[in-house]
């Protein structure tokens, strides 16, 4: 909502710079905007299948992807109401630049190949899991497909 009404602000902007510029004067170039993120299909659900919030785990911790109303395809392969998966690691949704295309990092991890599970060593302690689906750039989707954050204690 927020981009939609930055993009028509930008849009009476050009057209009130374009009011005061004299007809013969060439057009200033239009600024590069990025489309707009993708809305998801209505419906669709992301969540951890397993391990479940709360559970004490010895590591390695196979991660478990779950899916639905949308399908999975690789990453750069743009084909509708699909995407890949994202496992935020110990961070918080609010911390990751959604209207970007997510980075990876330690803590971002892209499964661009289409998986839909993988096996995390993770150190002893409590650690935070969070699933976010993105689309084939690796953008959210507007509004962000994600699970819900999962603590879990690996021993
Ligand atoms: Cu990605």
């Amino acid at each position: 909502m927020n981009r939609l009404i930055m993009a028509c602000s930008a849009g009476l902007l050009t057209s009130f710079a374009f009011a005061q510029t004299p007809a013969t004067a060439p057009a200033a170039p239009a600024p590069a905007a990025a489309p707009a993120a993708m809305a998801p299909a209505a419906g669709a659900e992301v969540y951890i299948i397993s391990p479940k919030n709360g559970e004490k785990v010895h590591g390695p911790v196979t991660v478990r992807f779950g899916l639905k109303g949308m399908g999975i395809a690789p990453a750069g392969i743009k084909f509708d109401n699909t995407g890949h998966h994202h496992l935020l690691i110990d961070t918080d949704i609010k911390d990751v630049k959604l209207s970007e295309p997510m980075p990876t990092t330690d803590k971002i991890l892209h499964f661009g190949k289409g998986q839909t599970e993988t096996t995390l060593n993770l150190s002893a302690g409590k650690h935070t899991l969070e699933l976010i689906f993105a689309d084939y750039t690796h953008r959210s989707f507007d509004p962000p497909l994600h699970s819900a954050k999962i603590t879990i204690t690996v021993n």
